[in-house]
């Protein structure tokens, strides 16, 4: 099987004024669509890794062969962190249900959560992702760096953002957190909710 670019089941231009249309074009376009391209390419020559998802191949990255492991890692990391990233958007949902509340356990309050994801998100060195993830059954907040997923550490994704420079400069410049907070009128908490709901 080939890897193909994800459709969104939205608008580029959706999410205006908080994340703008040109980054969303170039962003799925050409940032996605590259890693799809070097992923296909690295495991050409290679027909059980072909059957496999890109979570299977980050989650035991260990069989894959080491000549092509990076390039795997990296773009197979890209294409995976991004379909989870296109999913988490959207206008106007608020956070709710049973996810809310474990946040409120865990982190006392959602704004406490959402300065303490902000934190996380703006100490991002370099490229990388910040994550609400559950893990052992605890919520955590996490950075991964470059296209590294919690997976690969056993933890299961909830949330993300992307912290790296293409998600966010064409708007934002070096203004990180102005992004992370407008980020999080974007999010798609039914989604976060669902996914919460499934990893438990
Ligand atoms: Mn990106």
């Amino acid at each position: 099987m080939r890897h193909t670019l994800p459709e969104l089941p939205y608008q580029y231009d959706s999410f205006e004024p908080y994340i703008d249309e040109e980054t969303m074009i170039i962003h799925h376009l050409k940032h996605h669509n590259g890693y799809i391209e070097k992923l296909n390419m690295a495991i050409e020559n290679y027909p059980e890794l072909k059957e496999k998802t890109t979570e299977e191949l980050l989650s035991n990255l260990d069989a894959v062969p080491e000549e092509i492991r990076t390039a795997v890692r990296n773009n197979g990391g890209g294409h995976l962190n991004h379909s989870f990233f296109w999913e988490l958007l959207k206008k106007d949902t608020t956070p709710s249900g049973k996810i809310l509340a474990e946040i409120n356990l865990t982190f006392e309050s959602f704004d406490n959560f959402k300065e303490k994801f902000l934190k996380s998100a703006i100490s991002v060195f370099g490229s990388g992702w910040t994550w609400l993830v559950l893990n052992d059954g605890t919520l955590e907040i996490t950075n991964t760096s470059g296209h590294d997923n919690p997976i690969m550490e056993g933890k299961t994704p909830l949330m993300v953002i992307d912290m790296w420079e293409h998600a966010y400069y064409l708007k934002f410049q070096n203004e990180k957190s102005e992004y992370v907070t407008s980020f999080f009128n974007v999010i798609n908490w039914e989604k976060v909710n669902e996914n919460f709901m499934e990893a438990k």
